[in-house]
C-alpha cells in the first residue's frame, strides 16, 4: 500500500516540476496526455489499485484523487495564465503603428481606351441603342460565314486571324454579336457591340495584333442611308464638338451595300488642314453601310420588309485623337505616368 502511495505522491512532485517548465498551450495539452490521459503515468499507477484489499483502497483511493484533483486544478489555472499570456503577445505583434508614412500611391484613373467606350457608348445609348457583350472566341460562322465573307475571299487575308480550330477563332470583328442579336430577336433593333478584337497584324505605332472596336446595328422597317449620315453626324458633334463635320468615301465591305468609310474634319484644326491630319482637314474615323439584303436573310430577317444600316468605330483611333496620344502602344503598355495623365 505504501508503495502505490509513494507512487502518487512521486507522481505529484514530477508533474509539478514538468508544469513549472511549461510555457505554452501545446506544450500543458502534451503533459495532460502524459499524466492524466487514457495511457498516461497516472492513470498507470491508479490500475495497481486493483490489487488492494478492501481496507487499503478507500485510503488511497482518497490520496489518488487528491493528487488527480490537484494536477487537474493547477494545470487548468496555468493553462488560464498561458491562455492570457498567449493572448496579450498576439496584441503586441499585431499592433498596427498607424503614424508610419504610407506607401498609397492614390487612386488609379479609368484606362483611356476605356474612357472612350464609355463616351462612345453613352452617346448611342442616349439615342435608344442597347449595349451587347459576346464571346472573343468565336465561330467562324459568325465571323464570317454569315456575314458573306465565305473561304477564300480576299478580306479574310485582311483580316488574318488567330485560330483555335478550323471552325473556332478569336474574332477579328465584333458582328458576330450583331448576327446573334439578330437570330434571336425581331426587329426594331439598336444594339451597339463594343470589344476586343484580333487581327494577325504586327505591333508599330498605328496597329496593334489586339484591338477596340465598336460596332452599330439598326435594323427596322423603312431604315435608310440617310437615318445613317444622320446618326453619324449626331454621334460626331457629341464626341468632338458641335462644329464637327462628318464626309462619307465609297467603299467596300462584303457585309454592307452600300458602303462608305467616314471622314470627321480634323480635331485638331477643324478642317484647316494641320500635322494632326497631315494636311488633309479630314481624319478617317468609322465604317458604315447599309446591311447587305443577304445577311438579313441569313439570319431568319425578310429583306423585303427590313432594312439596315451599320458601323464600325476604331476605338484606339477615336481615343488617340481624342485625348491627343501619338503611339497606339502606349494605349497597352500600362506605364503609370502615361496613364495617371487621364485622371
Ligand atoms: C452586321 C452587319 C454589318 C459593321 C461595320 C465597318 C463598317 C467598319 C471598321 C472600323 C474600324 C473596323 O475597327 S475597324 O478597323 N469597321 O468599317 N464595320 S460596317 O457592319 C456590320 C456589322 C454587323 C450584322
Amino acid at each position: 500500500m505504501s508503495d502505490l502511495k509513494d507512487s502518487l505522491l512521486s507522481q505529484k512532485e514530477a508533474f509539478d516540476a514538468a508544469l513549472s517548465k511549461v510555457t505554452d498551450s501545446a506544450a500543458a495539452e502534451q503533459l495532460r496526455v502524459a499524466f492524466l490521459g487514457k495511457k498516461g503515468s497516472l492513470t498507470q499507477v491508479l490500475r495497481g489499485m486493483g490489487q488492494l484489499s478492501a481496507e487499503e483502497r478507500p485510503l488511497v483511493g482518497k490520496v489518488a484523487n487528491e493528487v488527480r484533483s490537484h494536477m487537474e486544478e493547477i494545470l487548468s489555472a496555468r493553462i488560464s495564465e498561458i491562455k492570457e499570456l498567449e493572448k496579450s503577445h498576439k496584441l503586441k505583434r499585431e499592433v498596427i503603428d498607424v503614424t508610419i508614412p504610407s506607401s498609397y500611391e492614390g487612386a488609379g484613373a479609368r484606362h483611356p481606351l476605356n474612357m472612350a467606350i464609355n463616351e462612345i457608348c453613352d452617346i448611342f445609348l442616349g439615342l435608344g441603342y442597347s449595349i451587347g457583350e459576346g464571346p472573343e472566341v468565336e465561330y467562324d460562322k459568325y465571323n464570317f460565314e454569315l456575314l458573306r465573307i465565305p473561304e477564300g475571299h480576299p478580306s479574310r487575308d485582311t483580316q488574318d486571324t488567330f485560330y483555335i480550330t478550323d471552325n473556332i477563332l478569336l474574332r477579328t470583328q465584333t458582328s458576330g454579336l450583331q448576327i446573334r442579336t439578330m437570330e434571336k430577336q425581331k426587329p426594331p433593333l439598336k444594339v451597339i457591340c463594343p470589344g476586343k478584337v484580333y487581327r494577325s497584324d504586327a505591333l508599330d505605332s498605328t496597329h496593334s495584333p489586339v484591338f477596340h472596336q465598336i460596332e452599330g446595328l439598326v435594323v427596322d422597317k423603312g431604315v435608310t442611308m440617310g437615318d445613317l449620315v444622320g446618326s453619324l453626324q449626331l454621334f460626331a458633334k457629341k464626341l468632338f464638338g458641335e462644329n464637327t463635320k462628318i464626309r462619307l468615301r465609297p467603299h467596300h465591305f462584303p457585309f454592307t451595300e452600300p458602303s462608305v468609310e467616314v471622314d470627321l474634319t480634323c480635331w485638331s484644326c477643324g478642317g484647316k488642314g494641320c500635322r494632326v491630319c497631315k494636311g488633309e482637314g479630314w481624319i478617317e474615323v468609322l465604317g458604315a453601310g447599309m446591311v447587305h439584303p443577304e445577311v438579313l436573310e441569313n439570319c431568319g430577317i425578310d429583306s423585303e420588309v427590313y432594312s439596315g444600316f451599320a458601323f464600325g468605330i476604331g476605338v484606339e483611333r477615336t481615343a488617340m485623337g481624342r485625348y491627343g496620344i501619338d503611339d497606339i502602344r502606349l494605349l497597352y503598355e500600362n506605364d503609370v505616368r502615361f496613364l495617371k495623365q487621364f485622371k
